[in-house]
Parts: C-alpha cells; structure tokens; sequence
C-alpha cells in the first residue's frame, strides 16, 4: 500500500509531504520532483505569489545513498514567502471570500481572524502533493507507467481534438503558456485569460490527465471503494477548486446510445485483447482495461475577484464587498500538473496491491509474471 500526507501552510515556514509504501531500491531523482515543482508553479494567469517563490524538493528521509530503502520519504519545500510574512504585523481578516473556504473555515474552527483557514485551505499545498506525486511517478515508471496531462478547456474555449502522447506531444504541451496541445487553441484560451484580467474576474476550465502503460488489472468491482476510478475521482475531487471529475467519455455517454458508447473488442496474438475506441476512459466495472486511463477534472474560477462580489464582516454582521488579495486569474494549466499527482498516487497504490514487493526488483518480477500469464489466455 502506498499512502502520503502533507503539512504545511501557505506561509509557514515550509511544506512537507510523507509518503510510505515506496519499496526499496528505487533510484529517486530529485532533480525530476524539483521538475513537477516548477511546472506546477507556471501557466498563463498565475499571480505574483509565483514569482517570489522557487519551489524546490528537498528529500529528507527514506533515500540512502540514491535509493529508496522501503522506508517513508519525506519531501520538504521551503516557503520563500515565510519571511515576509513571519515579523508582520497584520490586521484581522473579517470579511470571506464567497467561494473560498473563509467561511466554512472560520465557522467550523472557530476562528475570528480568516487568514487561520487560509492558511492550510489555500491550494499552496497542493506543492507537497505534486512533490509525492513526482515520487510516485518515478515508481510507476518502473512499471512502463507514465502520466500526462493537457489542457482541454479554458473558460468557453475547448479543445477538441484527440491527443495521443508522445515525447514530442509532451514537449510541445509543456512549452504552450496554457499547456494546451493545439497551438490555434492555445492563442484563443490566452485571450479568454487576458479578457477575465481586462473584467477583473478569474476563468476555470477543464484538464485532462492521460495515463500509458496501465496493465489491465487493477482496482476490483468486489467491493465499492477498492473500484480503481473511486479512488480516482475522489483524488481529484480533493484538489482544491475542483468541482467535477469525467472518466473517459462519461459527460457525452450520459446523452448517446449504448452502441455509440460501448468500445469494441478485438484480438491479435502480438497485442492480446484490446478495445477499438477508448470511451471508457480505460476503466470498466472498476477495473484497468489496459487502454490509457483519462480523467478529466472541472476547475471552477478562482475565488479571489479584483472586481469582489458581495459579502457580510463576521464581526460586524455588515454587508460589505469582499476583499481582493493577491491571487490568481486561472490556474488550469498549472492545475493539470496537480491532476497529473493525484493520479500518480492513486495509481501507484493500486499498482503496489497488485505486485507487491518490497524491493523493486521483486515487484516488477511480478507484473512479468502476470503480464505474460495475461498473454497467454
Ligand atoms: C498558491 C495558490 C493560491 C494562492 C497562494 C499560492 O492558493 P489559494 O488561492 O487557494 O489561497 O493564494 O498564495 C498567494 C497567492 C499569496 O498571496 O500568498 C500556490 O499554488 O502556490
């Protein structure tokens, strides 16, 4: 089993992520979570809390001399912000945002200063998950898993061609501002993010994880919560602004009919069985299908507006606008680099219930072993 936590908050000090379950004999790269870091602090319409940080993984256990040895691994990263905010002296924050967690922060732990909730709801935490999610992904790379993500939609501007992932997919995605695969689509989410910015107002938008290599065979329909896509929805529910998760093709299944649904299945002896289309999302009775895994996750705006909508002081019960604090306009490119660590995590845990192993060695014997078992039928 493979499971992670993270502390830390937005201004604090650092932030920390534990993950446990990683077997011994991984050569983690921490160059290549430092990597997921940066990404995760870019895209067209981050704020300007980006360019005070320089997030940085920092590995502080469960790695000897290069490699893991089956022992927690703790990833930390320092808040560069700290030391602005550490000798300050501040006023009470009385007046939530609508839409961000202010509110239900401050009524649920009886708070009389907002930025206590900020503190730890602010999506900065999701730096300590991309950091385990780089961990993760390094293990599943042993396997021949790999995870990527794009952006499908920004605002009301989609894209809606197929993308089929390769090096130089992957490299034209991560130089497009928006990380978006179509170069024409990609002109007309910039100018969607620069016409909120005109508005003072923020944009969601749709990112798509796409994950290769998946072996058919994980998850389980024996029970509810070891199905492989309810682990993954509520992964991608957990990430803060995320209001909706589509599993392949599962917003346009709800309208079709079965026959424009349903994906074929074919057999040839070099590739085994396989589907024709991937409308499943490589996912059927909560289990890998063998095709690529694509989750899509809905962002909604950002809550901080420069043009505040309205909202009443907890002090004084006034009506008053809300605040506008430093924030983003759209996070959805970035927020793909999160998707992408979500999925890695849960799809590593699911890959360690199936193979096991407390070396690496000894886990990706076994997915041998079952693979050829796989062909063989
Ligand atoms: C941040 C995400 C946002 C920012 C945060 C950094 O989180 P949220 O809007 O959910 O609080 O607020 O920090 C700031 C903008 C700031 O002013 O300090 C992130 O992704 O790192």
């Amino acid at each position: 089993m493979i499971r992670f936590l993270t502390a830390g908050e937005s201004h604090g000090q650092a932030l920390t992520a534990v993950i446990e379950g990683i077997p011994a004999g991984l050569k983690l790269d921490i160059n290549a979570i430092t990597i997921d870091l940066r990404r995760r602090q870019g895209g067209y319409g981050r704020g300007k809390r980006m360019r005070i940080e320089k997030d940085a993984a920092l590995v502080t256990s469960g790695v000897w001399e290069g490699e893991t040895i089956g022992s927690p691994i703790t990833v930390l990263i320092q808040n560069k912000d700290w030391k602005n905010w550490k000798d300050q002296k501040r006023a009470r924050k009385e007046v939530p945002r609508p839409g961000h967690a202010d509110l239900p922060g401050v009524l649920k732990y009886d708070f009389d200063d907002i930025q206590k909730a900020i503190e730890r709801s602010s999506a900065r935490e999701t730096a300590a998950r991309v950091a385990a999610g780089a961990v993760a992904k390094q293990y599943l790379a042993c396997f021949g898993i790999k995870v990527y993500s794009h952006t499908r939609q920004i605002g009301s501007v989609r894209n809606e061609t197929m993308v089929e992932f390769s090096a130089a997919k992957f490299r034209a995605i991560e130089s497009s501002p928006v990380r978006c695969a179509d170069k024409k689509i990609e002109k007309l989410m910039i100018r969607e993010i620069d016409g909120a910015v005109d508005r003072k107002d923020t944009l969601g938008g749709v990112a798509e994880v796409v994950v290769v290599g998946i072996p058919v065979g994980l998850g389980s329909y024996v029970q509810w919560d070891r199905r492989a896509d309810t682990k993954l929805s509520a992964a991608m529910m957990g990430i803060q602004s995320v209001k909706a998760v589509e599993i392949g093709e599962g917003i346009a299944a709800a309208r079709s009919f079965g026959s424009e649904v349903h994906d074929p299945i074919s057999y040839t002896k070099s590739r085994g069985f396989r589907h024709e289309s991937n409308n499943a999302g490589g996912i059927i009775g909560g289990i890998t299908n063998g095709e690529e895994v694509v989750v899509r996750c809905y962002f909604k705006p950002i809550s901080t507006l420069g043009n505040p909508l309205a909202s009443t002081n907890i002090a004084t019960k006034k009506k008053t606008p809300a605040p506008y604090v430093r924030s983003d306009i759209c996070i959805v490119p970035a927020g793909g680099v999160v998707c992408e660590a979500a999925a890695a995590l849960v799809l590593a845990d699911l890959v360690s219930e199936k193979f096991g192993g407390d070396s690496i060695r000894e886990a990706t014997a076994n997915l041998k072993s079952y693979l050829n078992h796989v062909k063989k039928r």
